[in-house]
């Protein structure tokens, strides 16, 4: 097969099925208003349609919607370097979807582990939409042909799936045409855990509010939930590997040296014999210290759904230039007719 290159080009998404949490933002949206510095297109998506795989109330979806888009715009993604749009506005992904859909292997699927953890007990009661979803994750991704996908480690292997398809069509069209997609996994942030269970991530639609610490909780909510997460009662070690089996004290220590943009190891050897009456506080002040800025300009934008509608659109309008002639051709490539 013939040698392509492929513009250096980043597609990244969020589901709406719930406000933003410290997990989303440390996990991926730190890295995407990064890259959008670098060398790369960048392509935002607020993905509903994945959202919907689970059950939403309508009004809510709707104001997560919102939120999600109003949390990047106020995390610094810039609607004048970067796409932003919501993924429903650019029905490609849901054409490009099926496609990939019959070209993933049901096997595939059934090796999906967030299917697994998410499904649970109920595997045959949840919607097909929950099993098919990493179809159309990578129909997001290869829709604008994206060579690199920002995600946390929890998303790596829905990555290495896009891959999977991508090669599969490629080998059975004859045709390199779909990019082989990397993901970019970087940082302690890259796994954020849940404040009560240091072997669960933290989760939009986690049970319980004070596993998470949301993006528009406010000062006093974000001190009580640290002073309340969970944690064992030693102190913090003199070195890293003394937080080795202690998942509870890593998390914390890992969402500080994110938050600070250090390592695990600094923040050790600043805290090194500190109890959790010290560190907590500390931890807390630092988390308030980054996200107030950052919430009140969300809540400001929450209440301009005119100017998200509009940024949006735009969006919207951009990611159709590039997703409909990819679409286009991959339709003349499997032989379906246009007249
Ligand atoms: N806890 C986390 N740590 C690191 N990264 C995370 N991400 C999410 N949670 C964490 C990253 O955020 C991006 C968007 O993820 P998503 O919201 O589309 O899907 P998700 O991973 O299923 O998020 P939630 O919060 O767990 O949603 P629900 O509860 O609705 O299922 C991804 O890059 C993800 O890695």
């Amino acid at each position: 097969m013939a040698e392509t290159t492929f513009t250096p080009r980043v597609f990244s998404g969020i589901k709406p099925s719930g406000g933003l949490t410290l997990g989303n933002y440390l996990g991926a949206i730190k890295r995407w208003v990064e890259m959008a510095d670098e060398p790369y297109e960048t392509v935002y998506c607020v993905v509903d349609l994945h959202a919907i795989t689970v059950w939403q109330d309508p009004a809510d979806l709707r104001a997560a919607t919102y939120e999600v888009a109003a949390g990047l715009l106020a995390s610094g993604i810039d609607p004048a370097k970067s796409i932003l749009f919501n993924q429903s506005q650019a029905p490609e992904h849901a054409e490009l979807g099926w496609i990939l859909s019959c070209v993933a292997r049901v096997g595939w699927m059934n090796r999906m582990t967030q299917f697994k953890d998410k499904a649970g007990k109920n595997a045959e009661k949840v919607s097909l939409g929950l099993y098919a979803y990493p179809a159309l994750m990578a129909a997001d991704i290869l829709a604008y042909h994206a060579t690199h996908v920002p995600v946390g480690e929890d998303q790596k292997q829905h990555v290495e799936l896009t891959r999977d398809i991508a090669a599969k069509f490629n080998h059975d069209y004859g045709e390199e045409f779909f990019p082989l997609t990397e993901p970019v996994i970087e940082g302690p942030g890259m796994r954020v855990m849940s404040l009560r269970d240091g072997s669960k991530k933290m989760s939009k639609s986690g049970e319980s509010d004070m596993e998470r610490i949301n993006m528009l909780d406010d000062a006093d909510t974000i001190a009580k939930k640290f002073k309340k997460a969970r944690t064992d009662p030693a102190p913090l070690p003199e070195t890293l590997d003394g937080l080795k089996d202690r998942p509870e004290a890593r998390n914390l220590v890992d969402i500080y040296a994110s938050l600070s943009h250090t390592s695990a190891e600094a923040v050790i050897a600043e805290y090194a014999g500190a109890g959790w009456g010290q560190f907590k506080p500390a931890l807390a002040d630092l988390a308030v210290d980054k996200l107030a800025p950052i919430s009140s300009e969300m809540k400001r934008l929450i209440d301009d759904k005119g100017e998200l509608d509009r940024i949006l659109g735009s969006g919207a309008e951009k990611a159709r230039e590039i997703a409909a002639p990819i679409l286009k051709r991959t339709y003349e490539i499997v032989g379906l007719v246009r007249s």
